[in-house]
Parts: C-alpha cells; structure tokens; sequence
C-alpha cells in the first residue's frame, strides 16, 4: 500500500531524477514524507525509469544493492535494494569517467550474470539461477547517492535508484559451472594501492543468491528478469570514494581485471 498521490510520485521522481542528471545534493525524501511506504520508494524509482524510456534511454540491466555485510554495515541499512542501469550509465573498460557529472562518487566490486532464461518470481532459488545463467563476468560499479553526504534511510535510496550512476564491465565471461563463485576473490587498487579486497559468498553467502532475491523482489511487482537480462549482484566490499584524478584497478581470480579513470 502506498501513501503517496499520484502526483507526488511524479514530483519526487523529477526530484531526484534531476538532482541525478544535474549532479546536486538534496535532503533525504523520508524527511519531508516521513510515512511514505516501500511501494511508494519503488513506485518512484519505477516512474524515473519510465521518464527516461520516455526520453529514448534504455534499460540495458539491473542491479542489487547492499548485499553484503560490509555495504549494510557501512549505509546502516539492513535490507538489499535494486535500481535499474540505463544505457549511458555504461562507461567501457579503461574508460573515463566524467568526476564533475557526478556529486561523490565511489567504486564497488561487483560481479555480473547475463541470463539465457527468464527468471519469474516467486519462489526462485540459487539453483534456478545457475541453470539460467548464461556466464559470469566482473563488473565495477560507480555508485552516487543524490543524498546529502552518502547519508539515507531504506525507503530513501529505493527511490533514488539505489545511488545507481554508472558501470564498467569487462575481464572473462566464465560458465558458473567452471567457478566456485563463493571463494572467487577480488582485490580493488585505486592508485596501484589496494583498499579492498573479498570473495562472492560476501554478497548473501553466494553470489547467486542475489540474483534469487532479484526475481523473487520484482515478482512482487508482477515484473521477471528476461532471458538475455545483465544483474549486477552488489558490493562485495564495502564501497570506497574516489577523487578527480583517481585510476581504479579491481583484479577478479581467474576472470581478468577492469578498471578506469575519474578525469
Ligand atoms: C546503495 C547502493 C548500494 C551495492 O552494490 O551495495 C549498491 C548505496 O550504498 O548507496 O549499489
Ligand atoms: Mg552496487
């Protein structure tokens, strides 16, 4: 049940869709609705996907958020989250990524799964994940809250596409069959430094299980993953801030590495 008109879904999503696309701050929207409800978060994050297909953006995948201890502990928030990507969110490997676009960036290791099948919620379990899944690949996202100072409650990010901003894919795609996804490791170098470093089964025990949650969270809205689909799983790490000037390497056993530039 929401809480929310109509219109005000429509008010909060141009809210935060242009605090995204201008690059500024803006007090967490719990403040100013303190009884909004989940279906009313999703409702807006829902409607600022739909303004951009509007505008001819695509949806080229989905994401889950706050997956991991080390993201839950670091937000405060106990629950995962999705968002959507669209098509310019895409930045290639080795690319550049425009620092002042963006309000406070920081970088996540994350792993990707591209479906062959479609997974429809309910009821969907890590087997069902694994046999639909296509390959596996590494993934850096670029998270940017919109909030003041990274700072937000659950129903607050929901809206707010769960901080979603950009992505960077790359390394070797690998059948789940070839990988034990629960010890495949990963270390992040910013500056040739490492700053993190962790394994899949960080992200709710086993990486596919994030997939899981994904479908079975969408079902609630009556919407599957489509064969095809590309799920970027969370932060297997906490998620670490970068600078104008900061290079990024994330290596991933066996997968290759990525990385990029914040220019
Ligand atoms: C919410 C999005 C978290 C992840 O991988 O855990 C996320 C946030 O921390 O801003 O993308
Ligand atoms: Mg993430």
């Amino acid at each position: 049940m929401g809480t929310l008109t109509k219109s005000q879904i429509e008010e909060l999503a141009i809210h935060l869709e242009n605090a995204e696309l201008e690059a500024y701050e803006v007090t967490k929207i719990t403040d100013d609705f303190p009884t909004m409800t989940y279906e009313d978060a999703f409702d807006i994050q829902w409607e600022i996907r739909r303004r951009k297909e509007a505008r001819g953006n695509k949806i080229v995948g989905m994401k889950m958020g706050l997956t991991s201890w080390a993201k839950m502990a670091q937000m405060g928030v106990e629950h995962p989250c999705y968002g959507f990507l669209a098509d310019y969110f895409t930045v290639p490997d080795g690319g550049e990524i425009k620092h002042d676009e963006l309000i406070h960036p920081k970088i996540e290791a994350e792993l990707a799964f591209v479906l062959k099948d479609e997974l429809k919620g309910p009821g969907i379990h890590i087997g069902d994940v694994l046999r639909a899944t296509d390959f596996v690949m590494p993934a850096v996202e670029v998270i940017d809250s919109r909030y003041k100072d990274f700072k937000f409650d659950l129903k607050s990010v929901i809206a707010d596409n769960s901080s979603s901003t950009r992505f960077v894919t790359g390394g070797r795609m690998a059948d789940p069959a070839d990988l034990d996804l629960k010890t495949l490791g990963v270390v992040m170098e910013i500056n040739g430094e490492v700053v993190q470093t962790g394994a899949g089964a960080a992200v709710l025990g086993h990486p596919a299980a994030s997939v899981a949650m994904l479908a079975n969270m969408l079902a609630e809205r009556g919407e599957s993953l489509k064969a095809g689909s590309f799920i970027m799983i969370g932060a297997i790490t906490a998620a670490v801030q970068v600078n104008k000037g900061d290079n990024f390497t994330v290596h991933y056993q066996g997968l290759g590495s990525i990385g990029g530039k914040f220019v």
